[in-house]
């Protein structure tokens, strides 16, 4: 099945009002139907974000969300909030919120969960760090982070087709500078997609899209967009120049 690419930018903690405003008129002249294109800012830049991509071809959203619906849970975000601002994409389990906020993979499928029941699509980030990896351990944690998600999202599937998004992020090439290698990367979204198929059958494997997501930049990313089981990327750093996150939305093409 073919499977639309999406470029993802990650703004992470950075942008001010100016600057968001520039790195988004910045790239607009390259987006076109051929590729997805979606923006994640911080929760303060939603309104300005939104209007300034309003018509455009461009989904936006934030960096994380609550699995809570309301009540006394200070400083975070719900769905239903998101909604107001017309979001319809969000990041849920970035390693830096598993690393820095304590998330759980069941934390991280709970607000997958909250997502889907309110008709944002999340972007599920997995992936191992470097210890991981050289103990021989990628498939098992990859697993780990990923089973649950699976099987609380599986009663979301609608004809072989779930509003779900998987980015691999493996942590030893996140703002490191270092890249997986193509075939490291395809390697790991092979896996990836085997485990979907397995676990909820041919056509929901084929349907979902897998991002790659660590240091990818405009002179790397043809070659890992052309990989098989690669459908696009999740942009940290490079996502920051209007430039660089324009090259990258050409190599998807
Ligand atoms: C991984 C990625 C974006 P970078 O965190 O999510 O960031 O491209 O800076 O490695």
């Amino acid at each position: 099945m073919a499977r639309k690419k999406l470029v993802a930018g990650n703004w992470k903690m950075n942008g001010n009002f100016d600057a968001n405003e520039g790195l988004i008129l910045g790239f607009l002249a390259e987006v076109d139907e051929q590729v997805d294109v979606s923006v994640f800012c911080p929760f303060p830049y939603l309104a300005q974000v939104g209007k300034l991509l309003e018509g455009q071809q461009v989904a936006f959203g934030s960096q994380d969300v609550s699995a809570k619906a309301s009540g006394a849970y200070t400083g975070e975000v719900s769905v239903d909030m998101l909604n107001e601002f017309g979001v319809t994409q969000v990041l849920v389990g970035h390693s830096e919120r598993r690393q820095y906020h304590a998330e759980s993979s069941v934390t991280v499928a709970e607000k997958a969960v909250a997502a889907i029941s309110g008709g944002i699509t999340p972007i599920v980030c997995v992936g191992e760090t470097l210890a991981e990896r050289e103990a021989g351990r990628v498939e098992e944690v990859i697993a780990d982070q990923l089973d649950p998600v699976v099987e609380q999202c599986a009663k979301f599937i609608e004809n072989g087709v779930w509003n779900l998004v998987i980015a691999y992020e493996p942590v030893w090439a996140i703002g490191t500078g270092v890249t997986a290698s193509p075939e490291q990367a395809q390697e790991v979204h092979a896996m990836i997609r085997a485990r979907l198929n397995a676990m909820l059958g041919a056509e929901v494997a084929q349907s979902t899209r897998i991002l790659y997501g660590g240091s990818v930049k405009p002179g790397n990313a043809s070659e890992i967009f052309a990989k098989e089981d690669i459908d696009g990327g999740l942009i940290g750093g490079a996502a920051l120049s209007s430039d660089d996150f324009s090259g990258i939305i050409r190599a998807a093409r």
